[in-house]
C-alpha cells in the first residue's frame, strides 16, 4: 500500500505530536495472529498485550467463555496515554482501563457470552482522530471451551 507524500508529512506530524516510536519499530513489534490466552493451573486465562501507538499486538485474542481472563497490558509508547475499551454491556462487557504511557497493568474479567467484540483505545489528542481510527482496535473471541 502507498502512501502519498502528503499521508506521510501528516503521519510524520502526528508521530512527532505524540512522540510515538518510529512506524517500523512499531510494524517489526506487530502481530496479528489470532493469539488464544493460556490457562494456567489456578484455571485463570492470561494474555499479554502491547499497546503501542497505534496498536494492540496481538490484536486478536481468544479466549474461553465463563473463564476468568487477566490481561498483562503493556505500553510501550513514550508519551501517548492509551486504553482498552470493550463496550458491549449487554454481554457484561463493559470495560475502560486505562494504561499510561510506558507502564504496565493487569485488567481482570470473566467472559460470560459467547462472540466476538471488538476493543479499542478511544484516547485522542485534541485536533486529531482517535486512536481508534488510527487502527488502534482488535477482537476479542470468546469461544466454548475446547472439550
Ligand atoms: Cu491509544
Amino acid at each position: 500500500m502507498r502512501m502519498s507524500a502528503l499521508r506521510v508529512f501528516i503521519f510524520a506530524v502526528a508521530l512527532a505530536a505524540t512522540g510515538a516510536r518510529p512506524a517500523m519499530a512499531a510494524d517489526a513489534a506487530r502481530s496479528d495472529a489470532p493469539i488464544v490466552a493460556t490457562i494456567d493451573a489456578d484455571g485463570v486465562q492470561r494474555a499479554t498485550l502491547v499497546l503501542d501507538s497505534y496498536s494492540y499486538s496481538p490484536s486478536h485474542l481468544i479466549v474461553e467463555v465463563n473463564r476468568p481472563v487477566e490481561l498483562t497490558l503493556t505500553s510501550v509508547s513514550s508519551f501517548a496515554p492509551h486504553n482498552l475499551v470493550i463496550d458491549d454491556p449487554e454481554s457484561g462487557l463493559a470495560i475502560r482501563h486505562d494504561v499510561g504511557s510506558g507502564s504496565t497493568s493487569q485488567l481482570r474479567f470473566t467472559p460470560t457470552h459467547v462472540g466476538t467484540f471488538p476493543f479499542f483505545c478511544d484516547k485522542k489528542a485534541p485536533f486529531m482522530a482517535s486512536h481508534r481510527k488510527k487502527g488502534m482496535e482488535g477482537t476479542l473471541e470468546v469461544r466454548e471451551p475446547a472439550s
